[in-house]
């Protein structure tokens, strides 16, 4: 099956986080390919990636860095499909520094960013899903499904002293 979404990483450092963005996309079934490539270190492989991508048929592209995180960005740049931005934890400034370079786009070029770190990963995946799940009933349900599980998990949650 060809990836409907590509993930980018600015490097393999970024995976430990990125992993979550991945297992949520195969928890949801939606085919994906993962790549390291950087904005800063790989500006011509980054462009090169993101036009072949969309000629393979990648929908929506996430993309994730920590330093100098202009990664989202640049991609938005090459393209016209959705980018979503995941924002890092990697530099001794905690992620908010990513957060302002990856969120504060000039008007024109949009990058929908997503929260800092894991929590970001996971919900670009989701929204990812949300944006394929246009016209698609069968991938609203997956999402439906998913969400009714974090709910079970909730309502069926014990004391948290009794299982720490
Ligand atoms: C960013 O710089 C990467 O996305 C990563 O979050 C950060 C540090 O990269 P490494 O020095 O660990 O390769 O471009």
């Amino acid at each position: 099956m060809k990836p409907l979404v590509s993930i980018i990483m600015g490097s393999q450092s970024d995976w430990p986080i990125l992993e979550h963005c991945s297992k949520t996309l195969d928890k949801l079934a939606i085919e994906h390919e993962c790549n390291i490539l950087s904005a800063h270190r790989t500006p011509d492989l980054l462009r090169e990636h993101v036009m072949l991508a969309e000629q393979r048929g990648v929908e929506v592209f996430i993309a994730a860095a920590g330093g100098a995180a202009h990664l989202a960005g640049v991609v938005a740049a090459h393209t016209l499909r959705p980018v979503l931005g995941v924002p890092l934890d990697a530099t001794s400034l905690g992620g908010l520094d990513s957060l302002l370079a990856t969120v504060q786009m000039p008007a024109g070029i949009p990058v929908p960013t997503l929260a800092i770190g894991k929590p970001g990963a996971i919900n670009a995946a989701i929204a990812a899903t949300s944006i394929l799940a246009v016209g698609n009933p069968d991938l609203r349900s997956r999402i439906d499904a998913f969400r009714e599980e974090k709910r079970e998990q909730i309502a069926n949650s014990k004391d948290p002293r009794t299982t720490s």
